[in-house]
């Protein structure tokens, strides 16, 4: 028999099995031996290829006919048994419904909107602004000195030459000072980063930044501001104490600490023993600033603070990690 009879008689065959069949798992088995890599037709259409050069295309018009036919035939087959198939496995009303798996918000992210909305009820809005910032709102215009070491590529995360992931969300409230004049009661949160990664440093981490410009705001408003916010988010007992720092953008500056969320002040390994844990970051907006977007110190003053939510998060909910913030292992998450 030549090859042409050849595949004339196997493509018959192969329309054949696939008219007849009428099982799911046969029709697998007629495809892989008419059309599989070693099938039937498959082999008959390769050796096309060794035939002298005058008989080829005949020869590999028929192969590809017969080829295109048993596709198709196959095709016909398929819808055919996969009809068949669903009409036998009708809709059961009476099964109960499948159970949707809920997610639920990340503790940080619902940690940074219970944050705000403190601050909200004391009367702050909430303001946003970029993650990538140039040199001038992440330092410049905060009176960071030009040898400051946050500017420095080991401390913050350069992506260009004068541009930067923010090392602080700052730079917003200078953005919304430039946009708007006092009276200015803002929080700004969001991500922040820093080359910093250890047990209690994670180099993206999460801020709110807070800012009041007014007249005649004194140490005694930011006191009774943070002194609120710390009731609120802790317990209605929450001590804070104040205690002298520096920061470029205040003057004077001070660290705002709790008294410690586990013995409550007596001592312990957590607060090494003082019976206090630092909080927070703040002070009185150093009139510099008001240079750098064009209000008048005269006229006004105000305070500013940064919290790190991250750090907030893990004093609340007694986290010894940060990793464990980060690593998305829902046998921790889910417990919040
Ligand atoms: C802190 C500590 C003290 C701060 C200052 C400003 C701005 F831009 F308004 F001047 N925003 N946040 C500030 C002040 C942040 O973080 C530890």
């Amino acid at each position: 028999m030549g090859l042409l009879e050849n595949i004339a008689v196997v493509g018959q065959a192969a329309l054949d099995a696939f008219d007849q069949v009428n099982e799911a798992q046969e029709l697998e088995k007629i495809r892989v031996e008419y059309l599989g890599a070693k099938g039937r037709l498959t082999e008959l259409s390769r050796a096309v290829g060794s035939l002298p050069p005058a008989e080829r295309p005949q020869a590999g018009q028929a192969a590809n006919q017969a080829l295109k036919a048993a596709k198709q035939a196959y095709q016909t087959a398929q819808t055919k048994l996969g009809a068949t198939k669903t009409q036998g496995v009708a809709l059961d009303v009476t099964l109960p419904g499948r159970r949707h798996q809920l997610g639920r918000e990340h503790l940080i992210s619902r940690t940074m909107t219970e944050i705000c909305g403190i601050f909200e009820r004391l009367g702050f809005t909430v303001v946003e602004g970029p993650e990538v910032e140039t040199d001038y709102y992440n330092f410049e215009a905060l009176n960071f000195p030009a040898d400051h070491p946050s500017r420095d590529m080991q401390e913050s995360l350069f992506v260009g030459d004068k541009l930067l992931l923010r090392t602080h969300t700052s730079p917003v409230q200078i953005r919304t000072m430039e946009k708007q004049k006092p009276p200015v009661w803002i929080v700004a949160p969001g991500k922040t980063y820093r080359r910093d990664d250890d047990i209690t440093h994670s180099p993206m981490f999460h801020q709110v930044e807070g800012l009041v410009v007014d007249k005649g705001i004194s140490m005694a408003d930011l006191k009774g501001v943070l002194s609120a916010f710390a009731t609120a988010f802790f317990s209605p007992d929450t001590a804070i104490r104040l205690r002298p720092s520096f920061f470029p953008f205040t003057e004077p500056s001070a660290e705002v600490d709790i008294a410690c969320v586990l013995c409550g002040g007596k001592g312990c390994r957590l607060c090494k023993g003082s019976g206090w844990l630092e909080l927070l970051g703040s002070g009185m907006v150093d009139p510099a600033l008001y240079n750098f977007v064009g209000y008048d110190p005269r006229e006004v003053s105000g305070f500013a603070f940064g919290l790190g939510v991250d750090r907030a998060a893990m004093l609340k909910y007694g986290l010894a990690n940060i990793r464990h913030l980060y690593e998305s292992d829902l046998r921790f998450l889910e417990q919040f």
